[in-house]
């Protein structure tokens, strides 16, 4: 997270002279990918990537910066790769290992794309401001649901919130604390209520995600009190000076386990799923499925829905079935 605010033309500048040792570092290492086969392949861990840079912690948590070859496919923050050292300190990644999980979405021509693998815990971070959206929140649940992890909800710059704003926060999205889904409620920059989160984070892989501005890089800096360490390890090891978190990033937590910063999105799209895959995502929905007057009911406008039914019980948040519907035909208009 920036301290100062830089003007346009610094940022241009700063850009420029990335850009400038990124370049150099590819010539540098696609030279040295010539001479890997003298060194022994190793285990290690994907920390960031920019473009076809890694930097990987190695099995003695020391950093370094490596190319991935181009035929291994995609690799990302998390990944677990081989790799061999080079002569000039640097390293070339030759293989990616198998992934238990990875959260993906499809970029904008509709491929899927991996943001972060390996990750065992989504923590979905939320703020006063920007407004919250249920819909994103209900997207990255199906994600979670899809990959088998667990998945928390902070809200964070609590201090921003007076009793009403706290109480309209409750009525909007206290029903995932029904549903399962612990909501923690925190402040990143006093630094308050991080207890919580602390223990849940304790010995997992959790990725921090949310729309742009709600504060993950706050609480990345509020959770790691060696953040500044760790900052400073990734920029040596990046080769790129000041680290910049505009790429997705695996730090260490100091009572083990890991947490992973991502920018910010505006919205999170699902790749192709069924929407059996979908309902799955809407955990509480399990009961009702199954149960409605027509098997292939689309729990709309159909008699004897038992979704609607559940609705109209209080059973199901009316909130969450729109939603599946909204995401449902998504599906079927896009693919
Ligand atoms: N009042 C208040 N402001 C906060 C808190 N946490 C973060 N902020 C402010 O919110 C702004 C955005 O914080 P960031 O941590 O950069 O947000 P981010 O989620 O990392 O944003 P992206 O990297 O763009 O996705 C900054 O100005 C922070 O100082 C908090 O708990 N309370
Ligand atoms: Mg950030
Ligand atoms: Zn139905």
């Amino acid at each position: 997270m920036a301290k100062r605010r830089l003007n346009e033309r610094q940022r241009e500048r700063i850009h420029a002279i990335q850009e400038r040792r990124r370049k150099k570092l590819e010539q540098h290492a696609e030279l040295a990918l010539s001479d890997v086969s003298v060194n022994t392949p190793r285990e290690g861990r994907v920390i960031t990537r920019h473009g076809q840079n890694l930097v990987i912690s190695d099995d003695t948590e020391h950093y370094i910066h490596c190319l991935s070859r181009q035929n291994i496919g995609q690799v990302v923050c998390g990944d677990r790769v081989v790799w061999q050292a080079t002569d000039d300190g640097q390293g070339v990644v030759t293989a990616v290992l198998p992934r238990e999980t990875a959260l993906i979405r499809p970029n904008f021509s509709g491929e899927a794309r991996a943001l972060a693998a390996n990750i065992s815990q989504i923590v979905i971070v939320l703020a006063p401001e920007p407004m919250p959206s249920q819909y994103l929140v209900d997207q990255y649940l199906v994600a979670a649901e899809q990959i088998g992890v667990t998945t928390l909800i902070a809200l964070n710059k609590r201090d921003l919130m007076d009793n009403a704003a706290i109480e309209a926060f409750d009525r909007q999205f206290g029903h995932y604390e029904t549903i399962g889904y612990p909501v923690i409620k925190i402040s990143a920059k006093f630094e308050h209520g991080l207890d919580p989160l602390i223990e849940r984070l304790n010995q997992q892989t959790s990725i921090l995600v949310g729309q742009s501005g709600v504060g993950k890089s706050s609480l990345i800096m509020a959770l790691l009190p060696d953040i500044e360490i760790q900052i400073g390890r990734l920029s040596e090891a990046s080769g790129l000076g000041c680290h910049t978190t505009s790429a997705t990033t695996l730090y260490d937590l100091p009572s083990g386990g890991h947490l992973i910063d991502s920018p910010g999105v505006r919205s999170f799209r699902l790749g192709a799923l069924t929407p059996d895959a979908v309902a799955q995502g809407f955990i509480e929905f399990g009961d009702f499925l199954g149960h409605c007057k027509f098997s292939n009911c689309s729990h709309q406008q159909e008699p004897g829905c038992a979704l609607k039914e559940a609705v109209e019980e209080g059973k199901i948040h009316p909130q969450r079935l729109s939603n599946f519907l909204h995401m449902v035909q998504g599906l079927t208009t896009t693919h």
